[in-house]
């Protein structure tokens, strides 16, 4: 039912305001009829009253304790829904807060909406100094997919409508959406409104790839002698599960998952090449690459990671510009994954040829090497604890409540954690994507529970938890199933550190022994303070089973991190450093 103005009891059954609608009201009614029903922002001039009134009219609307936040909760949104994620700020700072996500999500091809209220267009333009000045479309331009503004009432529906399209069509992203403080007053006859929304039919049409590009991807598969197929976000993103399975199963090929793919296919799967990742990636002569790009987490699709092993690619994504971009494609499928995915699997037939069994083989006992070699080291019950001995815990918890939401951020507690923990389900861990960003976890773990109403196990380094800390109190506010487990190991990569001028700590130390826990206890969340892996489990199951917000402040050995993580070699040397 439309929230026309008189329904907000503003005004009565026959005054004559009853057939008039406005900005606020045109805007929320825009959002519900597509269907977008939750809203991450921060309230103030000019949105305040837009955000009452959406909750008011049934749109969940939660409230941040910053924007960037709120930004990376609505991308993640957008992830786990194939919905744009709704964020929403005020003008200026709030917007600018707010950017950081948008330019994310637009990197890690999420949908997301970033709405933010404006200043006065003739002020701003002429620079005379506005509240809050900015010309926030010119900033938001380069960082998104699409940016729009909005100026007349009338046009609310289809300014939304383009919005919605733009961020879930072909490879999604960020998009902005700019709305002036003076248009959310502008009044309007409400059936002339109602008639100006806009339902979006069919947002992110099926794209099917063209039968000859199948046909040749089909056939540079079948010639493989040692094939593997790589899964990336975009395919857990696809939500072409079904479909994806086929194709690798049909294929035999080891497949190898990119971090938020893991669980696509469980991390146990007999093809699952995920700890023989080193050997396929240098081995393979054919790689078929199904929703990630060649970025740098791919190594560029070459060097030494590549190994000597002559390459040819095949790549199926929906972006046909992505072809091409680090090496050539001598496969291109240009396609939505679940179409292409189903395509291939019609073209192999019933009586495609098993992957040649010597690689399979090969594979296979690599990978079981490698899982025979870490087991003994997840075991530990060191105090302190080491990473090992810490998620060695964690990965027993995972897999025994398969359904709760992995998020992680950090640097060797992301970097470990993803080797370590398996995935048994899509979707199930959110990480910090393309960029490597630190401050999603908070947000990511906020959308994560609301999206799906599904545990949340956050594990957090505590120079990342650091970046969104500040939410533990909104997680506590509204009361989401969230376990927050940091890695407290004084510092970024080590807590060991030392300043050799003396004086101002060491740039990468933070306080020893801080107690993060007391955090949540601030909030009227649980907190707890473990210092071995058996009272690590004993806290996270204790939280799992409750759902209340908790955090634990987990020890870890300060000497126990390298540089970076798995990464250092990206740091650049200087020939001056001291030996
Ligand atoms: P990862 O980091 O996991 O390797 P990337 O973010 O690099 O993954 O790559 C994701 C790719 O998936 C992008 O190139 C994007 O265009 C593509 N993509 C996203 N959604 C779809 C879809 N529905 N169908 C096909 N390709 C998609
Ligand atoms: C927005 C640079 C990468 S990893 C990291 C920083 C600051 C923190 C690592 O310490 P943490 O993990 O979380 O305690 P651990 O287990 O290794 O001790 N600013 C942004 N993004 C990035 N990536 C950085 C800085 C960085
Ligand atoms: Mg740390």
């Amino acid at each position: 039912m439309p929230t026309t103005a008189n329904q907000t009891g503003a005004a009565g059954a026959d005054d004559p305001q009853q057939d008039l609608t406005d900005g606020f009201h045109l805007m929320i009614d825009a959002l519900k009829l597509n269907g977008l029903t939750t809203i991450y922002g921060v309230p103030g001039i000019p949105i305040t009253d837009f955000g009452r009134m959406a909750q008011a009219a049934g749109i969940r609307v939660l409230s941040f304790r910053h924007e960037q936040s709120a930004g990376y909760a609505a991308s993640i949104a957008g992830f786990l829904t194939r919905k744009p994620g709704v964020c929403l700020t005020v003008s200026a700072p709030g917007f600018l807060n707010g950017l950081t996500a948008l330019a994310h999500a637009t990197t890690n091809c999420f949908p997301m909406i970033l709405i933010s209220g404006s200043s006065e267009r003739e002020i701003v333009d002429l620079q005379q100094g506005d509240y809050e000045e900015m010309d926030q479309l010119a900033i938001a331009k380069p960082l998104c997919k699409a940016a729009f503004r909005v100026l007349h009432a009338q046009d609310i529906g289809i300014g939304l409508a383009r919005a919605i399209r733009a961020a879930v069509s072909g490879r999604p992203g960020g998009v902005y959406l700019d709305l002036p403080a003076k248009l959310f007053g502008q009044v309007m006859n409400a059936k002339a409104g109602r008639k100006s929304l806009v339902k979006v039919v069919d947002a992110a049409p099926a794209q099917l790839p063209a039968p000859e590009a199948v046909k040749r991807a089909l056939d540079v598969l079948k010639a493989a002698k040692k094939p593997l197929i790589i899964l990336g976000k975009g395919a857990a993103y696809a939500q072409a599960d079904d479909a994806i399975r086929a194709l690798v199963e049909t294929s035999g090929a080891p497949f190898l998952p990119m971090s938020m793919a893991k669980g696509l296919l469980p991390d146990t799967h007999p093809q699952c090449a995920g700890a023989a990742r080193s050997l396929v990636l240098k081995e393979a002569d054919v790689v078929m690459l199904v929703g990630a790009r060649l970025n740098w987490l791919l190594s560029h699709g070459k060097g030494k990671t590549w190994g000597d092993t002559p390459k040819q690619f095949i790549q199926i994504d929906i972006e046909p510009r992505e072809m091409d971009s680090n090496v050539g494609i001598v496969a291109p499928v240009v396609g939505d994954i679940g179409s292409c995915a189903a395509a291939l699997v019609a073209g192999m037939g019933g009586h495609w040829p098993a992957a040649p069994a010597d690689w399979v083989k090969t594979v296979a006992s690599k990978r079981d090497d490698n899982v025979a070699k870490m087991a003994p080291r997840l075991m530990n019950n060191n105090a302190p604890m080491d990473y090992h001995g810490a998620l060695g815990v964690l990965r027993s918890i995972v897999k025994e409540r398969p359904d709760a939401i992995l998020v992680n951020e950090g640097a060797n507690t992301l970097d470990l954690a993803r080797g370590v923990i398996d995935m048994h389900r899509p979707r199930k861990r959110i990480d910090v994507g393309t960029w490597g960003v630190m401050g999603i976890g908070m947000g990511y773990a906020i959308a994560a529970a609301v999206e799906t109403g599904k545990p949340v196990l956050a594990v957090e380094g505590d120079s990342a938890f650091g970046f969104s800390g500040m939410e533990v109190e909104t997680i506590c506010r509204y009361r989401l199933p969230v376990c927050i487990v940091i890695f407290n190991n004084d510092g970024i990569y080590r807590g060991t550190d030392v300043n050799p001028a003396g004086g101002d700590a060491a740039t990468t130390v933070f306080v020893k022994g801080a107690r993060y826990d007391r955090m949540m206890e601030a909030f009227g969340g649980v907190g707890v303070h473990v210092t071995t892996p058996d009272e690590l489990k004993r806290a996270v199951n204790a939280a799992m089973d409750s759902g209340q917000p908790t955090l634990i402040n987990a020890v870890i050995d300060p000497a126990a991190g390298s540089e970076s993580g798995r990464i250092g070699n990206l740091n650049p040397q200087s020939v001056l450093k001291k030996k």
